[in-house]
């Protein structure tokens, strides 16, 4: 079976975990520790030194989250039909990376100050300008996903990115950044109540 290995929180995972449920595509869901993920990195199992990874039936091991979710789409069946639309979630997927990226920078830095910096840069400049991008994805897709007339890997992707950012856990961003974008809010909500049908067994 394959087995998906990544730590015990949602990150970079739970979207593939998502792909993968939705899909019904058996999986071994495996949580690693810090000490485990390291040990795994010294021995040099990670063709990227980070997680997540997949490991597939054959021995392959993918890296790379985005290039992890591409896969468990096609396997899930949740890549869409037009390749427009297909086009258009890889780029939500590299938005994402893009916008997450500046996140991971302020959680890997160790310099409070610098942390802080980051993140007041963050909730006054690039989060707001995200999240409009996002707003305006929404209206020219018009059905309240962020591409097409159903759900895709980008929902997923954005929306664990989003909620990790608004949901009060990191110091200095307010968790009312998406006040001003209604259809942002509305699709969060409609993603987590897709989720809770494929989530839950
Ligand atoms: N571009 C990579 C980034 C992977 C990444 O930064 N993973 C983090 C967890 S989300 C990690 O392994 N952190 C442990 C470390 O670097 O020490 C991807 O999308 O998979």
């Amino acid at each position: 079976m394959i087995q998906l290995i990544y730590f015990d929180f949602a990150g970079r995972g739970e979207a593939i975990r998502d792909a993968l449920r939705w899909g019904r595509v058996p999986f071994n869901d495996v949580r690693v520790s810090f000490a485990e993920f390291q040990a795994m990195r010294a021995s040099g199992r990670l063709p990227y030194d980070r997680l997540p990874i997949l490991e597939l039936e054959d021995g392959t091991i993918l890296a790379q989250s985005n290039t992890i979710l591409r896969w468990a789409a096609e396997r899930a069946g949740l890549t869409p039909g037009s390749r427009t639309d297909a086009l258009l979630v890889e780029a939500l997927l590299d938005s994402a990376e893009e916008y997450g990226g500046q996140l991971s920078t302020s959680i890997r830095v160790t310099d409070e100050a610098v942390r802080a910096h980051l993140r007041s840069d963050l909730a006054a400049r690039w989060l707001p300008q995200w999240f409009g991008l996002l707003e305006q994805r929404l209206g020219a897709a018009g059905h309240g996903w962020l591409v097409g007339n159903a759900l895709t890997v980008a929902d997923l992707k954005v929306v664990h990115l989003v909620d990790k950012l608004v949901n009060g856990t990191l110091s200095g961003i307010p968790t009312d950044l998406l006040s001003p974008f209604p259809a942002l809010t509305a699709w969060r909500s409609k993603v987590h109540d897709a989720r809770r049908g494929f989530t839950q067994c």
